[in-house]
């Protein structure tokens, strides 16, 4: 994977966040003086806050002292110039990024062992050598977290995954750190998962146009133009969500009545997270790109299921995602597509673009048509996850 496809991946998710911090914005989450405990209560808002981090002046660094290891430092031996004090800074000086959020607010985890994706951002893009932020579980044997997360070069966010290891009937706090600031976010421990609402579930891509060779999607060392269809669902609930009952449809199957795969019982969600279903069973050969992650359950970063078949027409069809598995279900997620291109079509950006052939998709990675289990750029959903 190129880094300018990574960065452009992870822009993806970062224009998705900026959205949600937008609205916070708007709402006033950002930016309170005296809220010190305002991100301890739930509410509408996207992102908790910390009055630490505001209380800083806006001001910028300090203009000495930092920017002697800049690529532009005048090398030491360089002539003199008398235009300019020796501890000026160069125009294009900026301050690092500071941390201005982590959400979503009001996520949930399911206990023992659910998953969620969450995420930090910054206020401005990461410098070429990206921004680590420090990440810490106020309980850690009930809410485990990753040390830190990366925000790669240019991107203004980074997405983490957290697993509730325990039980616990009060929300655990999730602290993200950088030198200037540091913000906590309540994540809420919950026993079971709901049926998911309309809105909650997406269709992320859809690759149904397997080309003649080359196309081996579900990693078992063979192209098959039914094995090897997938189609990739995100949440985007708060909540996890219970899957089982939950089924696809082509076009024919539509026709006929009976769906072409019902996700079974026990299966679950989590917050940010993506499963795909296949044509058939996934395998364990990682000669594709796209397979370094396969396991034979899971592919990228996504659980992987398998229909018998998918059957999804090169020709163009309709893949619709109902709440149970009669016609009179509540649809949740209706796609169409046109004919194929020997490619997928996916999501640009992810989780929240219309859809596109893949390799149209501003930012897809160069090396590949399809991503299952991960987002355009290659990169997966999350880029730590605990221990
Ligand atoms: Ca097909
Ligand atoms: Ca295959
Ligand atoms: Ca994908």
């Amino acid at each position: 994977m190129s880094g300018a496809a990574c960065r452009a991946g992870r822009s993806a998710l970062a224009a998705l966040f900026l959205a949600m911090l937008v609205v916070a914005c708007a709402q006033g989450a950002i930016g309170s003086l005296d809220s010190g405990v305002g991100d301890a209560s739930p509410g509408p808002d996207e992102l908790s806050t910390d009055a630490r981090t505001e209380t800083r002046s806006d001001s910028g660094i300090d203009a000495g002292g930092k920017d002697a290891g800049r690529p532009d430092a005048r090398p030491p031996d360089a002539a003199p110039v008398d235009a300019a004090p020796p501890d000026a800074a160069p125009p294009d000086a900026a301050p690092p990024p500071r941390l201005i959020g982590i959400g979503p607010e009001a996520v949930s985890v399911l206990e023992l062992g659910g998953t969620a994706i969450l995420s930090v951002a910054l206020d401005n893009p990461a410098p070429p050598e990206g921004v680590i932020v420090s990440l810490r579980s106020l309980a850690p044997a009930i809410l485990a977290v990753p040390t830190s997360v990366r925000v790669r070069p240019g991107d203004t966010a980074g997405a983490f995954r957290v697993r509730g290891d325990g039980l616990s009937a009060e929300p655990v706090g999730v602290t993200a750190s950088l030198p200037s600031g540091d913000k906590t976010l309540l994540v809420g421990i919950v026993s079971s998962a709901g049926p998911p609402l309309v809105g909650d579930l997406i269709i992320n891509e859809v690759f149904y146009d397997v080309p003649v060779s080359g196309g081996d999607a579900n990693c078992d060392g063979t192209t098959s133009d039914d094995d090897d269809e997938f189609v990739e669902i995100v949440s985007r609930a708060k909540n996890p969500v219970r899957l089982d009952g939950l089924s696809l449809w082509d076009e024919a199957a539509w026709s006929s009545g009976a769906p072409r795969f019902t996700f079974p019982s026990g299966a679950v969600l989590g917050p940010g997270e993506a499963i795909l279903v296949y044509g058939g069973p996934t395998g364990t050969t990682r000669t594709k790109p796209w397979c370094s992650g396969s396991d034979g359950k899971h592919v990228g970063d996504a659980v992987a299921l398998s229909a018998s078949s998918l059957g999804l027409s090169n020709s163009g069809d309709t893949v619709r995602l109902t709440l149970g598995s009669a016609k009179t279900s509540a649809v949740l997620e209706t796609v169409s597509f046109a004919a194929g291109e020997d490619q997928s079509i996916t999501r640009s950006p992810d989780m929240s673009g219309d859809f596109t052939v893949h390799g149209s998709a501003p930012g897809h990675a160069i090396d590949r048509k399809w991503t299952p289990g991960t987002l355009l750029s290659g990169a997966n959903f999350s880029a730590a996850s605990p221990d």
